[in-house]
């Protein structure tokens, strides 16, 4: 009998520069040290890999180096382009082997080589995107330029950058979102793109939630699995502080854990992002430290305990 029934591959991606502030390269070099993941390894099912970045560094307008290959709207792109083609062979190869993997950033910009990745082994997949945010700035309505607020419009072509598209905005649903800019949400309503805001996030309306997204993606019944990319700040900020775009309120823990449970057997894998230890101090850290634990280990024991629903490639 096999133990598990498919292995967690935890893939690190120390990657800062989609945005501004140090810390999110900290995250993955932290969580591969830590005591409770070599015990998770030992007991099997779980194996970890660290991509090597171009540069790790945030974009910060001094450091030269990073500003290389600028474009307006477009600060660091040539690291973000290389990180995440990096990232893209990484993620496709991990799911070739037929792991699941859990691309643990890095900041949000990461979306680009994951997705990228992911579709070329899944192309059908559809997308539930939990973050404050709609991440779908483009070099024209971007404010801060900072990648990271752009991915889905790298991946779903609304930013022309050399790789053809490979989302359609059909196979996306949000959860959690309350910032944006307002070109984003002018795309929301044009393409009734299905958002649900954290209040409507909660224990008791998942089943209802698994039901319409159901209605919505497979109008004709016949299912497809899905790639969660999961940003940190999505989360209440009272609840999970560690994090660099924080925004007021947010989706409860417990719904995440929940949305685990429901989501996790029918997907191919996840991005976690957007952890920065870095600007959260004291009891706050300590606190964040242990979720980031408890949301590694429910992430791990629904990959290993639910049989997936859907047949590996
Ligand atoms: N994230 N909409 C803001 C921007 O700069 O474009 C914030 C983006 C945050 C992105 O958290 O992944
Ligand atoms: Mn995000
Ligand atoms: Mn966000
Ligand atoms: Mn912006």
């Amino acid at each position: 009998i096999r133990a598990f029934h498919r292995p967690v591959h935890i893939i690190g991606f120390p990657f800062a520069g989609g945005q501004q502030r140090p810390g999110p390269e900290e995250a993955p070099k932290w969580l591969f040290e830590q005591e409770w993941l070599h015990q998770m390894e030992k007991k099997g099912g779980v194996s970890k890999e660290m991509i090597q970045v171009t540069n790790q560094k945030c974009n910060q307008a001094q450091d030269k180096d990073i500003l290389e290959g600028h474009r307006k709207g477009e600060r660091n792109w040539n690291n973000v382009y290389e990180s995440c083609d990096r990232l893209e062979k990484a993620t496709a190869k991990s799911l070739l082997a037929k792991q699941y993997p859990v691309v643990f950033g890095g900041d949000h910009s990461q979306g680009i080589g994951s997705i990228m990745g992911m579709k070329q082994v899944w192309p059908q997949t559809r997308i539930l995107w939990v973050d404050a945010h709609i991440d779908a700035n483009t070099p024209q309505s971007t404010l801060t330029g900072d990648l990271h607020g752009g991915p889905v419009a790298y991946v779903a072509g609304l930013t022309q950058w050399g790789k053809k598209p490979v989302l359609s905005l059909k196979h996306l649903i949000y959860f959690g979102i309350r910032q944006w800019e307002p070109e984003e949400m002018v795309l929301i309503e044009q393409e009734k793109i299905p958002w649900y805001e954290s209040k409507l996030c909660t224990v008791e309306r998942l089943p209802q939630i698994k039901a319409e997204v159901e209605k919505y993606f497979y109008p004709d019944g016949k299912k497809q699995p899905y790639w969660i990319s999961f940003d940190i700040d999505g989360v209440d900020y009272q609840q999970f502080a560690s994090t660099g775009t924080p925004e007021n309120q947010g989706i409860p823990l417990d719904f995440m854990l929940a949305f685990f449970d429901t989501f996790i057997p029918e997907s191919v894998g996840m991005d976690l992002t957007e952890v920065n230890f870095l600007l959260s101090s004291g009891e706050t850290t300590e606190r964040d430290k242990r979720i980031v634990r408890q949301l590694i280990e429910k992430i791990t024991d629904v990959v290993h305990r639910e049989k997936p629903h859907y047949t590996l490639p």
